[in-house]
């Protein structure tokens, strides 16, 4: 199991030289770093935190990846109505939650940059490198999900594939993270520390120190006096109160009585009839086709295809309903749609409710062109072929001269400009 006594006596040899050759460079020592933010008992408060956002942020973007791609075993139901709404809105809020305290946790770990030796053993090298995964992942993921609240799109690549997939990683890594430092989080989150001991900031390597033999690690922990800087407390207090502000930044998007309090929530409230609009009928390409005479919406069965003008749409019977839209960014609205129920309809062309639908856009390009309405949504009464918008005849924006809106769905499934519907 052990290599041989003289392979060991080599790597030994080999590791006091390297530490040798360290020691003379003008780097800093972790030891060195002595504000009471690189305590480990804040570094594992705010952890414990951070595990908490992650976790809800990562389960809602699961949700929300499942809903957009669904699986064979998949079902994602349309009631309550506001459900997507509120996984979303809590994937948006758990994520902006963890900028600060991301940034808390790492200025608080930083020093460990500067520990030494450099290298302890092969887990001491796996774990250092697992560090760094954790951080790329969760730094990418945190900023290219704010960059997509704020509707910047300054990539090249898609950005939900990616921001999925290195979601698997920031997750898995924060795992093993957390496995390798469960015993050190038992013993911060424990221990009662003795006053004053605010600098022995993290023991694993005052261990290491002491059977290395360096006599002023033993003696900082005794002659330590008060911390440089903030008090642990009042780091831990200026790091939730940062993120407090954020959130509140940022809810309003999403929480009604938020709204007015909210500065980044700049996209609701505003827009055409009293809704934020994504994608405009201009940038789509669709200001000739959707206000074409000749436009017909084709719902296309097993049985054949049936033809429906406008006129035909309008004399169907109407139902109102009041739904949100809740867009994967971050932001959702209600308002009141009018037009014709889905299971209606399909039951107007000789089919039945519960249905697989597939909808396709006249917006010839684009991501969001065609949508999937799986069974739970064309049985569910509240599922329109929308006509109205608040009161008034669809604004060719919120997508004239029909769009489906259906409730507990991402936005980006709430297809606008539609002309035609197909039965699975
Ligand atoms: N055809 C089409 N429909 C679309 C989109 C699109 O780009 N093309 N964007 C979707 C997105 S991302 C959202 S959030 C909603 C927004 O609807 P609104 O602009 O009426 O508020 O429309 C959805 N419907
Ligand atoms: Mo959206």
């Amino acid at each position: 199991m052990l290599a041989k006594p003289r392979a060991r006596d080599r790597i030994a040899e080999v590791r006091a030289r390297l530490d040798e050759r360290i020691e003379k460079l003008p780097i800093p020592e972790e030891k060195q770093f002595k504000a009471a933010a690189h305590n480990e008992r804040v570094t594992a408060r705010i952890g414990l935190m951070l595990a908490v956002t992650f976790t809800v942020c990562f389960i809602t973007g699961l949700l929300s990846h499942l809903i957009q791609h669904p699986p064979e075993w998949f079902f994602w139901p349309s009631r309550p109505i506001w459900l997507y709404r509120v996984t979303q809105g809590a994937h948006v809020i758990s994520g902006v939650a963890s900028i600060p305290l991301l940034l808390a946790k790492l200025w608080s770990v930083f020093p460990k940059l500067f520990g030494r030796p450099v290298v302890r053993s092969l887990p001491h090298a796996l774990e250092r490198l697992s560090i760094l995964v954790l951080s790329g992942s969760a730094f990418f993921e945190l900023s290219t999900g704010l960059l997509n609240v704020a509707q910047n799109y300054p990539w090249g690549f898609y950005f939900p594939q990616v921001h999925y997939a290195v979601a698997w990683l920031a997750i898995g890594s924060i795992l093993v993270h957390i496995a390798v430092k469960l015993p050190v989080v038992r013993r911060a989150l424990t221990r009662e520390l003795p006053a004053g001991a605010g600098t022995t900031s993290h023991p694993e390597t005052a261990d290491h120190s002491e059977t290395t033999d360096r006599p002023e690690t033993a003696d900082r922990l005794e002659t330590a006096g008060r911390p440089d800087g903030l008090s642990r407390r009042g780091f831990l207090r200026t790091t939730w109160i940062a993120t407090g502000v954020a959130v509140v930044a940022t809810a309003g998007a999403t929480v009604p009585l938020l709204r007015n309090v909210s500065g980044l929530s700049w996209k609701t409230g505003k827009g055409t009839q009293g809704l934020p609009v994504n994608r405009t009928a201009v940038a789509a390409g669709v200001t000739r086709t959707a206000r074409d005479a000749a436009w017909r919406l084709s719902v296309v069965t097993a049985a054949g295809t049936k033809k429906f003008s406008l006129e035909e749409l309008r004399a169907l019977p109407q139902t109102t309903v009041m739904l949100p839209i809740a867009c994967v960014e971050g932001w959702s609205q209600s308002a009141v749609w009018r037009g014709i129920t889905v299971p209606s309809l399909l039951q107007a062309v000789g089919s039945r409710p519960g249905v697989d639908l597939r909808v396709s856009s006249l917006e010839k390009n684009g991501l969001y062109n065609v949508s999937m309405l799986p069974g739970e949504h064309t049985s569910d009464n509240d599922t329109l072929l929308a006509l109205e918008l608040n009161g008034e005849v669809l604004d060719i924006d919120h997508g004239f001269p029909c769009r489906i809106i259906a409730p507990s769905r991402p936005g980006v499934l709430q297809t606008k400009w539609v002309s035609k519907l197909e039965v699975l």
